[in-house]
């Protein structure tokens, strides 16, 4: 379906790099009359009309990960482009996030939802300095839904209070959310953190977060890294089962 929001249309024509407008421009067509005005009204910041819209779709039986794909996730999209490119600025982007929020309420419940029993403890939080929350807590609507027990440490997570975290809730596995580069480093000295104290065998760590690469994850020895929530789910099982048969043939 071609871009009908005329609105949307407009807030289009602000992504101007190739590959982002192939790929956002793919986003935007796979959405429908619906999934398009989810778009806009989030990159307006109309989070009264965003809570309504995703309210109405779900309830109308549209699938909690296309609203989030199509509609929330093509919309912050260009927020990202016009917030880089300085067509706006940290008040703009606060309101976006906001009706992210909005309609991230309704689809946590879906997503949060398994009823299988507990697959294993993840404590999770966006590293010091940095305050980006919204691929965390997608990333731990996604955990739960799977099954897992996720301990949310929230924003600006010290090392020290991941390591607190992990002794007091026994879990197996860290997640580490950066969005800044000078936030990202943060992740290394968490790891270290987890050594001094002598646990870092006890525990396995996935970070992730846009300018976290599978190289750097590597370079600062982490066990794992996933480019999105889907992915973070994929590498908790993963790193859990392989810290299970550790420690089975240890025993
Ligand atoms: C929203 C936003 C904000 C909001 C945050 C609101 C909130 N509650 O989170 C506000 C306005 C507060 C903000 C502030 C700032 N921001 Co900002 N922000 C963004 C923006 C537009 C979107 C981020 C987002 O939510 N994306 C949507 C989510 C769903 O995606 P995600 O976070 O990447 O998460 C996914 C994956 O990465 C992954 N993932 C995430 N975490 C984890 C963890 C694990 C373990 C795994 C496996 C996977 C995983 O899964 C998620 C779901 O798919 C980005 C632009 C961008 N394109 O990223 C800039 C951006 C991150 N911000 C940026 C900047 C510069 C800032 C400020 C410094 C601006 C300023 N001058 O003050 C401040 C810093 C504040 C601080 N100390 O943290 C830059 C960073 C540049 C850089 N290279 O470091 C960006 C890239 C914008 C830009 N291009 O300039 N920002």
């Amino acid at each position: 379906m071609p871009i009908m929001n005329e609105g949307l249309l407009r807030e289009y024509e602000f992504v101007t790099r190739p590959g982002e407008r192939k790929h956002i421009g793919e986003a935007l067509e796979r959405a429908d009359a619906l999934m398009q005005q989810v778009a806009y009204s989030l990159i307006t910041g109309a989070h009264l009309e965003v809570d309504r819209l995703v309210k109405e779709a779900l309830g109308n039986g549209y699938a909690a990960n296309t609203v989030l794909d199509d509609g929330l996730l093509a919309g912050m999209a260009i927020v990202g482009v016009k917030f880089r490119d300085n067509i706006i600025f940290v008040p703009e982007v606060l309101i976006s996030a906001r009706a992210m929020k909005a309609g991230m309420a309704h689809i946590e419940p879906i997503l949060s939802a398994s009823g299988i029993p507990p697959v294993g403890t993840v404590v999770m939080g966006t590293v010091k300095g940095d305050l980006h929350d919204i691929g965390k807590n997608l990333c731990i609507m996604m955990l739960r839904g799977a099954g897992f027990v996720v301990h949310d440490l929230g924003v600006d997570t010290s090392p020290a209070k991941f390591v607190a975290a992990v002794q007091q809730h026994g879990a197996q596995l860290v997640g580490m959310s950066a969005l800044l580069t000078t936030t990202m480093p943060n992740m290394g000295r968490t790891i270290s953190a987890f050594e001094e104290a002598g646990l870092r065998d006890e525990v396995r760590i996935m970070v992730g977060g846009a300018p976290v690469t599978q190289e750097f994850a590597d370079e600062m020895g982490a066990d794992g890294y996933g480019e999105n929530a889907v992915e973070c789910v994929d590498k908790a099982r993963e790193l859990l089962k392989l810290l299970k048969e550790l420690q089975a043939a240890k025993r």
